[in-house]
């Protein structure tokens, strides 16, 4: 039947496609209706049944189907994804979101690095968080370059409730200016980012103590004394520089650091590496695994060794045993306040029994706590094997003083054999290690390129049985680290090991000369271990990932009404829909907007140049991914306001113009027209 130019208007297409009819925000619904079952996770209709056919026609070999079986995802079953995957985005700066086992990317969070669609750093209050993320806490930074934009992020860190992860918070380091950000999981979004005094670089972080008491972060390249010269500090390097454990205290209500009360140890000029936060039987220490206790500083045109030859003389580093519960009790009198946090200087940590070294063999890498907390499994890049000490025969050999010696700065270093209670030899190049829920390690073969699993200690095996290896399996070229289903807690998950690798070559179609990093999927349920599949990701290099079950996870859907994505908390700028105005103070104009489906309100703004506009945009919706954008045009500005969300940018119209505003998201039939004016006139 066909429908007058009126009816067509007023009725039936406007609420069909969702639009603004009468007031009544209509909702955009599926969109395909009945024909489009395939496509909904309805029946499917034209998939041919003859998988052998399908298999033959595209060269797959019988395993692979069981592998596409295993690990497909139909849309509309998310919960067929029974882990969220948080990977660090590598020198992208960024966080990503994987679900496990699609391997699906689901998200990539905006964190160190602008990103646009989430409207972070292009303007609203995200710019204040950049700025503030810039200090002069980890050194001063170039005035040529003012704010940090960018950040080699690492290694992420999940919250924790008695060492399991309870799904609040996640925790994200930047290798590179050693800062450190808080991401929110209620929204998925970045509340802080903190630039850690005495950190110029960082790799020890971050690690979450079990119950989120705190999280770690230490230095990597160890940080120049303050006051000393740097011209000739190469050649005092003993002298002049120092490494720094940080324990960044957490407001256990938001997440967020208390710098007030956090606190430093600090370390001798080694370099220190990755670190790992003890639990159940060694709760109250952390873990750091060390390299370059030589000092070796380069100088290879100056007649001096490469650093890496100068690294690797001697034949054992030192992991570093940091005792936080003990540094807890005597910060308050025996600290020094520097560059704004509490230090406990090397000489008192080692008077108060705070700070201990161990030998560990041929450039070690990686400092892995078991479920239990017992052993501290550690690779030797230049090394087959695997040391695995024991927190017992540690504690026992602190109590006894069973020092083999004392390094030049007077830390006590444990004897080898006094805290080491098995070695495997598991192949070349191990890095780092993973746990599943039957007490077996798995560790990464960078050289080698592949996973190594064996088993550990008591309980879970008899003498004989322990530190045997069982199986392997090889994976792509050159694996950094590997991670299993929440194999950071007291409870691993076991079932998959995700691979982390770095060369993709051979794997994927060209794409020029720069590949993508290879995320390999390992199954752990069957007798052998099996790589299930590959993902591609092209977006940096990342590190370290967490896994945690998808269950524990409760996001918002929609923000309650008016929340500031800062704070969290409702804005006292933000308004309901009606409420929109236009309030002028001196050369400020202040516009309330309303932000829905199809309109801004105002959708004029009329300022003179000069004067300086502060916008609360309040998305006054409550439908879930109802999410608007706002882009002003050579104003470099990006903003997205979400169901419920309020947010607000300021800013001087200093160009004059008509510039037309207007909605990112396609948000519904008529998000073209959403759209509107700023005006900037001629200064009076
Ligand atoms: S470190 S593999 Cu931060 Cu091993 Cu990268
Ligand atoms: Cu709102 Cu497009």
């Amino acid at each position: 039947m066909a429908l007058t130019r009126r009816e067509f208007i007023s009725g039936t297409a406007a609420g069909a496609a969702g639009l603004v009819v009468g007031g009544v925000v209509g909702k955009v619904v599926g969109g395909g209706g009945e024909d489009s079952a395939a496509t909904t996770g309805g029946t499917v209709t034209n998939v041919s049944s003859d998988i052998t056919a399908i298999a033959e026609a595209r060269g797959l070999e019988p395993g692979d189907i069981a592998k596409a079986v295993k690990t497909f995802v139909p849309g509309g079953k998310p919960n067929l994804d029974e882990f969220y995957v948080f990977s660090s985005g590598g020198h992208s700066g960024q966080l990503m979101v994987m679900g496990v086992p699609s391997m699906r990317i689901l998200k990539i969070i905006g964190v160190f690095t602008p990103e646009s669609w989430q409207g972070w750093g292009y303007g609203s209050e995200s710019d204040a968080i950049f700025k503030g993320g810039t200090t002069t806490n980890g050194g001063a930074v170039s005035p040529s370059r003012p704010t940090l934009t960018w950040a080699d992020t690492h290694h992420p860190a999940l919250s924790e409730t008695n060492g399991e992860y309870d799904g609040r918070w996640v925790y994200i380091q930047d290798r590179a200016n050693g800062r450190i950000a808080m991401v929110d999981l209620r929204d998925f979004k970045t509340k802080q980012i903190y630039d850690v005094p005495n950190l110029q670089s960082s790799h020890g972080g971050c690690f979450v103590t079990p119950n989120s008491e705190y999280v770690h972060i230490s230095t990597k390249t160890p940080t120049l004394r303050p006051g000393v010269d740097p011209t000739t500090a190469l050649e005092n390097f003993a002298d002049s520089f120092r490494g720094y454990s940080t324990f960044l205290a957490l407001n256990p209500q938001t997440g967020r650091f208390d710098i007030d009360r956090s606190f430093q140890v600090e370390l001798p000029p080694y370099t220190q590496d990755l670190a790992d936060a003890g639990k159940l039987l060694s709760n109250g220490w952390v873990f750091i695994g060390s390299y370059n206790t030589e000092m070796a500083y380069g100088g290879n045109l100056e007649g001096n060794p490469p650093i890496e030859v100068g690294a690797s003389k001697a034949d054992f580093d030192y992991l570093h045993m940091v005792n936080w519960k003990k540094a807890e009790e005597v910060v308050g009198s025996r600290s020094v306040m520097q560059n704004g946090i509490r230090v406990i200087p090397l000489d008192v940590a080692v008077e108060e029994g705070i700070l201990y070294l161990a030998p560990e063999p041929r450039s070690p890498h990686g400092a892995d706590v078991s479920p239990s907390g017992r052993y501290i499994v550690v690779g030797g890049k230049l090394d087959p094997h695997v040391t695995i000490y024991d927190i017992e025969m540690i504690q026992k050999a602190i109590e006894a003083e069973d020092f083999e010696a004392r390094d030049q700065f007077g830390v006590p270093i444990l004897r080898f054999d006094s805290v080491v209670s098995g070695r495997v030899e598991v192949g070349a190049g191990p890095l780092h290690t993973q746990f599943d829920d039957k007490g077996y390690g798995y560790t990464s073969l960078f050289l080698e390129s592949a996973v190594a699993k064996y088993s550990l200690g008591a309980p879970d095996f008899s003498p004989e049985e322990s530190y045997k290896l069982v199986d392997k399996v090889p994976v792509h070229y050159n694996i950094g680290h590997l991670v299993a289903m929440e194999g950071d807690t007291v409870k691993p998950a076991g079932k998959y090991v995700i691979a982390l690798n770095k060369w993709s070559i051979d794997r994927y179609a060209g794409i020029g000369t720069l590949n993508p990093q290879n995320f390999q999927l390992v199954d752990l349920t069957g007798e052998k271990m099996e790589v299930l599949s590959d993902t591609p990701i092209g977006m940096a290099e990342p590190h370290y990932v967490q896994a945690i079950r998808a269950d524990r996870i409760k996001s918002w859907d929609v923000y309650p009404p008016g929340t500031d994505q800062i704070t969290m908390e409702p804005s006292t700028h933000a308004i309901a829909a009606g409420a929109e105005r236009i309030e002028r103070n001196g050369d400020t104009v202040e516009v309330y907007m309303s932000v829905q489906r199809s309109n801004f309100k105002p959708d004029i703004i009329r300022v003179k140049k000069g004067e300086r506009i502060v916008l609360h945009l309040t998305n006054v919706e409550v439908t879930p991914d109802a999410t608007h954008g706002f882009a002003v045009p050579r104003y470099n500005i990006s903003m997205s306001i979400d169901p419920g969300e309020y947010a607000r940018i300021e800013f001087v119209a200093d160009v004059e113009g008509a510039f037309a505003m207007y909605c990112t998201e396609f948000c519904s039939a008529l998000h073209l027209e959403m759209q509107g004016w700023i005006i900037v006139s001629p200064e009076a």
